[in-house]
């Protein structure tokens, strides 16, 4: 059911597009649009074949089985073609005179290539056509975000109780990672971040054997995943007593998360958004410091559509999950950054992150 109405609008595109034929193989795309649920990995073995009239995956052994079960009453027609996914599907195309086929523009020069050679007609290049339908969730998808952030929101605060001064940011991000797996996630969304003292100016450090030490801040960003969706949360603390200027930056990225958040409603532009919080963290002479984009899209992947950043046209839809993410980064002193994940609602957000965000002292 989910499927066909996902397929049904992707038809429309196609239409408008004037492809006969489109050819999905981004793994996240291939899951979303055949609606299988625990099928797929992050490999990209398959193709989902969507023609006017039918709707095939081609896979590989290793999925075959999972996916013909999976399949069982859906529109979807299973053949496992390995080793060459792309003579068979080209083959069917041929047999139905199918002459313009169009690729996701996510697959590689050298796929592209190797379809280009066993199609008999135009092969073109399809952007982002999936990942726009995916870029406004239907309410079972929303259902998942919300269990996967839970468990990431109990998560921080089980570790709020073990962080001190002399552990490594290593043991912080397993334990982090720890309790969110014993509770039901699947795996991370990522690698958690956990960064300490001038490694937390870091937007995106990765988690080194550094010693936290007394008085530094700690930056956590780090997300549980739910049969497939991802959730994404950031949260800095301070280990001791904050100084003057922890707390100036803190209150800063908190008023600019605010801001952020007051902004969304569906139908805003993503750089609107972001313009809300950066205009926030300006007024306190901090913009030059906040060196990213305010929020993305968050779903099957940790990163999609839309994009809340300075430069985004992307319009930020009702049914849209993003995150609310300013950061201010003071290089070889620290950074904060303080996000949250949000359900975009007709006339605002529905913040889906329960965790504090007034400043914790450790
Ligand atoms: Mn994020």
């Amino acid at each position: 059911m989910i499927s066909e109405a996902r397929v049904s609008a992707l038809r429309a595109r196609m239409a408008a597009e004037q492809v006969p034929a489109l050819a999905v193989t981004d793994p996240a795309n291939v899951t979303y649009l055949t609606g299988f649920d625990g099928v797929f990995d992050e490999e990209p073995a398959h193709i989902a074949l969507v023609t006017e009239r039918a709707t095939t995956l081609y896979t590989d052994n290793r999925y075959a089985e999972a996916s013909s079960a999976a399949s069982e009453g859906t529109g979807w027609e299973v053949r496992a073609a390995w080793p060459d996914l792309v003579s068979a599907a080209c083959a069917d195309l041929a047999r139905d005179c199918i002459g313009r086929l169009a690729l996701e523009d996510t697959a590689s020069r050298r796929y592209f290539d190797s379809v280009e050679s066993a199609f008999e007609g135009e092969v073109v290049a399809a952007r982002g056509w999936v990942e726009s339908l995916r870029a406004v969730k239907e309410s079972a998808e929303v259902e998942r975000i919300v269990h996967a952030q839970a468990l990431t929101d109990a998560a921080f605060e089980h570790v709020l109780g073990t962080i001190r001064p002399g552990l490594t940011e290593r043991e912080v991000a397993l334990e982090l990672e720890f309790h969110m797996r014993r509770h039901g996630s699947d795996g991370v969304a990522f690698p958690p971040i956990v960064a300490s003292g001038p490694n937390s100016a870091l937007p995106h450090a990765r988690v080194t054997d550094r010693v936290i030490g007394h008085g530094e801040l700690l930056k956590m960003d780090f997300g549980a995943r739910v049969e497939g969706y991802c959730a994404d949360m950031t949260r800095t603390v301070v280990v001791g007593k904050a100084s003057e200027r922890q707390r100036e930056i803190y209150e800063a990225v908190r008023s600019a998360n605010a801001a952020g958040i007051g902004a969304v409603r569906g139908g805003a532009k993503g750089r609107e958004i972001d313009a809300a919080a950066r205009s926030v963290l300006s007024d306190a002479g901090l913009g030059e410091l906040f060196t990213h984009g305010l929020g993305h899209g968050v779903g099957l992947q940790v990163h999609e559509l839309p994009n809340a950043g300075p430069r985004s046209e992307d319009v930020v839809s009702t049914g849209s999950v993003i995150t609310i993410e300013p950061g201010v980064y003071v290089a070889g002193f620290g950074g904060v950054r303080i996000e949250d994940l949000v359900v975009v609602e007709e006339a605002g957000a529905r913040v889906l992150t329960r965790s504090p965000k007034d400043l914790i002292e450790i």
